[in-house]
């Protein structure tokens, strides 16, 4: 392609070349050939230096950590459900005294630190130290939630890959994913189709505890997906959301009563496990002790509590918890846990030792996984939120640890930035004109768009009815309003419902009752036309779940080829001047590239990139989108 360049060179057709001939025409080395995949590799590197970076990269030296060959004869709980099934698993649970854990470091502690950014190629990495030093876990939480929607919107990469890799590599543990019900992975209600079949084809990957729940503890939301988990013999987590305090006797909406009728409620759907997930660190320790001592009373099913430290609680309230009975509970490594995240798995297991609930985990082997995510965390610092210690703060507002990290993001990019702390309080005004409603995704994240639209709006839950009358509220509200996310405990506050509807007729049924089944051959010709491949079921659902950033990431694969092998260091900083790196391309092909120059802004808008690829030189040319 060089020579051709030359060739094509008018100096060079009419045999007028000097020495200088290669200095004076750079555009010699813009080598462009259809489907080049050197060329989609650096036109990624080189927009992220030229519209990001310019160049700048601190110094990243992530640990790399061992990865040991694991034993042939490597087993554990895993291996109690294939061998025995879902019913020799949960007798296996209720022989147990010791604590189980589970570690959500690979999906709910990076989506609540460092918004659900941690990419496949670093799991990986971990993945069979994982196995090794962690194959006394219960489970490990490592899909499911945001992360599925983060990796083709944010990372670009595919999430099933993730499940089957992770699979691959870790055979002896369990895997869990969370699953919003009727809103699977999304932020809306879907086709009953879809749901069983997502469960379905998640099963066959790799998934064997979903843990399912509904944003507003609805019930009929869950049975759904409880059935489809049964049908494929994986099991169901049927899970209620814990909201307010039930040590406070002056509210009397969620009380211990609430909770104890749910999970009865919850059992008799065929859950085999219990799940109290307590989404915003509100389950204050006493109150954790009080809630597992009155289920273990009333509930046959092992107890399995999933809560967050951002008020600083959180090992203290899994604590009390153990001490009441819970039989699996739910932490982050040490170096990925505190704040929105998880509390200590370490801090637990330490706390534990020479009681009756001794995990009998190794702090040591541990402390090396611990390591490495610690070494990681600079790559995706600027993920991180502002918060610096723990805040009893949380216990007024009520947002869960996800959304806690990103809602400061996601106020400053509608310009408020100076107004955070308004939308905090607004996001509590919301949940009381709402009637105190259960604030998880997507109803959490109704809850934030409405309190920013307010702030932005200058509305006032007293002059909203006057001056709400002309507006049109956010997708997320009308959603909810219209009893597409599913019906609130109490109803809906009548007077807003009609403001924020107009005209519009609310559903009081299941919106899976009412929506079409979902065509997944249309779907795959559809896919099929347009990106000329040939979609697996799993793509068509992905589809289905959210078509944009579906076919968003198809085009990216079409511009920049697939970079999940691209370590996450180039991926997110690019490289500076000088630097070498390598990057893997799918076929396992090594592209060793250094770069060799920014150059300067030119005429038209351009920057000239100067790289060497496995030892030739090769230029592009990037606009400046700034
Ligand atoms: C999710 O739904 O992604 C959550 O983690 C809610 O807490
Ligand atoms: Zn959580």
């Amino acid at each position: 392609a060089f020579l051709i360049n030359v060739l094509n060179t008018e100096e060079f057709r009419k045999g007028e070349c000097t020495t200088s001939f290669i200095k004076d025409n750079p555009s010699l080395f813009e080598i462009t050939t259809k489907g080049d995949k050197e060329l989609k590799v650096l036109s990624y590197i080189g927009e992220k230096i030229v519209n990001e970076t310019k160049g700048v990269k601190k110094d990243f030296d992530a640990l790399s950590i061992s990865k040991p060959r694991l034993p042939q004869d490597l087993s554990g709980t895993k291996q109690i459900l294939d061998s025995k099934g879902v019913d020799g698993l949960i007798k296996w649970i209720h022989e147990q005294d010791k604590l189980l854990i589970t570690d959500t470091t690979m999906r709910d502690a990076h989506q609540s630190l460092i918004a659900t950014r941690v990419r496949t190629i670093d799991m990986i990495k971990a993945a069979k130290a994982t196995a090794l030093y962690g194959k006394d876990f219960f489970s490990l939480e490592m899909w499911g939630g945001a992360t599925f929607d983060v990796a083709y919107r944010f990372l670009k990469e595919s999430p099933w890959k993730r499940l089957t890799e992770l699979r691959r590599r870790i055979p002896n543990i369990l895997f869990q994913m969370l699953f919003r019900g009727s809103n699977a992975v999304g932020y809306k209600n879907y086709s009953d189709n879809v749901i069983k079949e997502f469960i379905k084809q998640s099963a066959d990957s790799g998934i064997d505890i979903f843990r399912i729940f509904d944003s507003l503890n609805w019930l009929e939301a869950i049975k759904p997906s409880i059935d489809a988990v049964k049908n494929v013999g994986k099991v169901a987590e049927g899970t209620m959301c814990y909201t307010g305090d039930i040590l406070d006797e002056t509210r009397d909406k969620y009380t211990l009563k609430y909770y104890v009728d749910l999970a009865k409620d919850i059992e008799k759907s065929g859950a085999d496990i219990l799940g109290i997930k307590d989404m915003s660190a509100l389950l204050k320790p006493y109150a954790a002790f009080k809630l597992i001592k009155a289920l273990k009373e009333e509930v046959s099913i092992p107890i399995h509590l999933h809560t967050h430290d951002t008020s600083g609680n959180g090992v203290a309230a899994v604590i009390m918890a153990a001490q009441a009975g819970v039989d699996i509970i739910d932490a982050a490594i040490s170096s990925m846990s505190g704040l929105t995240s998880q509390p200590s798995m370490n801090s637990i297991i330490a706390a534990l030792e020479h009681t009756d609930r001794n995990t009998k985990i190794d702090l040591d082997n541990l402390e090396k996984i611990s390591s490495y995510w610690a070494s990681l965390r600079p790559i995706y610092e600027h993920f991180e939120s502002d918060l610096k210690s723990g805040t009893t703060e949380i216990y007024k507002y009520e947002i869960p640890g996800g959304q806690y990290s990103n809602l400061k993001p996601q106020v400053d990019s509608f310009g408020l930035s100076d107004k955070f702390g308004e939308v905090k309080t607004m996001y509590k005004e919301v949940n009381e004109m709402l009637g105190d409603i259960v604030k998880v995704t997507p109803s959490s994240k109704m809850v934030g768009d409405m309190a920013i639209f307010m702030v932005q709006n200058s509305l006032t839950k007293e002059n909203i009815y006057e001056k709400g009358k002309n507006l049109t509220f956010p997708d997320s509200v009308v959603t909810y309003f219209s009893g597409m996310m599913g019906q609130p405990e109490g109803g809906f506050p009548k007077d807003l419902q009609k403001l924020v509807l107009k005209d519009e007729k609310p559903i009081t049924v299941r919106p899976g009752t009412l929506l079409e089944d979902e065509d997944f051959h249309k779907i795959s010709e559809h896919l099929e036309e347009k990106y000329n491949y040939k979609p697996t079921i799993k793509e068509c659902l992905s589809y289905a779940l959210y078509p944009k950033v579906y076919e968003d990431y198809r085009k990216t694969l079409i511009e920049y080829g697939e970079l999940s092998y691209m370590s996450s260091d180039v991926f997110f900083h690019g490289i500076r001047e000088g630097e070498t790196c390598e990057v893997e391309i799918a076929d396992g092909k090594i592209l060793i590239i250094t770069l060799l120059e920014i150059g300067k802004l030119d005429k038209e808008g351009n920057v000239r990139l100067s790289f060497e690829v496995n030892g030739n030189r090769r230029d592009i040319k990037i606009a400046d989108k700034n």
